[in-house]
């Protein structure tokens, strides 16, 4: 299957990594408002050469806690970075933004895919991206992310972010979103606690069930930390060792910080799905 994003092929015949590039200050060390867009456009070449297939760029954290971001700003982050980017790369660039104001600059500099972790709910969110045509990531998420780690809680975790995903696609459908440009999330850390992810990433294929190919983000994430007792700078190994079992289970994109590792983990396991 190859997906069309905005004119750059996004082939997902085999597990593709999705190259992480975060555009808040707080993400890099120098300190300052803005990340420079040479700095952030030397991170995304870097990891294209590493294998990544897919650059998402984003100017708001949405780590639990993290404050909100206005308008304006999160558009003077991400806007020159995705321009420069779409210019220079091969690759498609995703936006992850939920504001609908910044899908449309995000879209008009060159952005090829939409990352929501809000999955389109915000105000005007699903009617931009409607209009705008380009494929869209769906996301699970339980609560905001201020506050969605104070008491994350289902019953059936795997049955309601699965009927969660499945209204959301009849959603965008009838707003005129292709169900073909559609990518599914069940949004590992956004309002679930560590059970609820382990049980999520063991029953993929009851997500992949839905269809449409899955997108999943685990890299370094709390879920690697509880389970290894380690700091963010201790996640590697068990971030790998999830990428690779997302991708066994299912996942056509994994979204990560360490893109060549993660590039040789699942060329191993797209050899493992080829062979008799
Ligand atoms: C995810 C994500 C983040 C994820 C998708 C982090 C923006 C937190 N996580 N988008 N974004 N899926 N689709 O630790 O799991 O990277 S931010």
């Amino acid at each position: 299957m190859i997906l069309d994003c905005a004119g750059k092929p996004l082939d997902l015949s085999v597990p593709r990594v999705m190259g992480i590039l975060n555009v808040t200050p707080d993400s890099f060390s120098d300190g300052g408002r803005f990340v420079a867009p040479a700095v952030a456009v030397a991170r995304a070449r870097q990891m294209v050469a590493e294998g990544a297939t897919v650059i998402d760029v984003g100017g708001e954290s949405t780590r639990p806690g993290a404050a909100a971001v206005a308008v304006e700003e999160e558009m003077a982050r991400v806007v020159p970075v995705i321009a420069a980017l779409a210019a220079e790369l091969p690759v498609p660039i995703s936006v992850d933004t939920s504001k609908p104001e910044v899908m449309r600059a995000a879209v008009a500099a060159g952005a090829g895919l939409i990352n929501d972790v809000y999955a389109l709910r915000l105000p005007g969110a699903l009617e931009v991206a409607a209009e705008l045509g380009v494929p869209v990531c769906l996301m699970h998420m339980q609560g905001e992310p201020r506050s969605m780690q104070q008491a994350p809680h289902y019953v059936d975790v795997v049955a309601e972010v699965r009927a969660f995903l499945a209204r959301r696609v009849e959603e965008c459908v009838t707003a005129g979103i292709r169900r073909d440009r559609i990518l599914l999330d069940p949004g590992f850390g956004f309002g679930k606690t560590l059970a609820h992810n382990l049980s999520l990433l063991k029953h993929l294929p009851a997500l992949q069930a839905l269809g449409l190919p899955l997108l999943v983000g685990m890299s370094r994430k709390s879920m690697v930390g509880a389970v290894l007792e380690a700091p963010l700078e201790g996640r590697l190994y068990g971030s790998l060792a999830v990428a690779a079992l997302g991708a066994w289970f299912g996942a056509a994109i994994v979204r990560v910080h360490d893109v060549k590792a993660t590039v040789d983990a699942l060329r191993m396991v797209a050899a493992v799905q080829a062979a008799e």
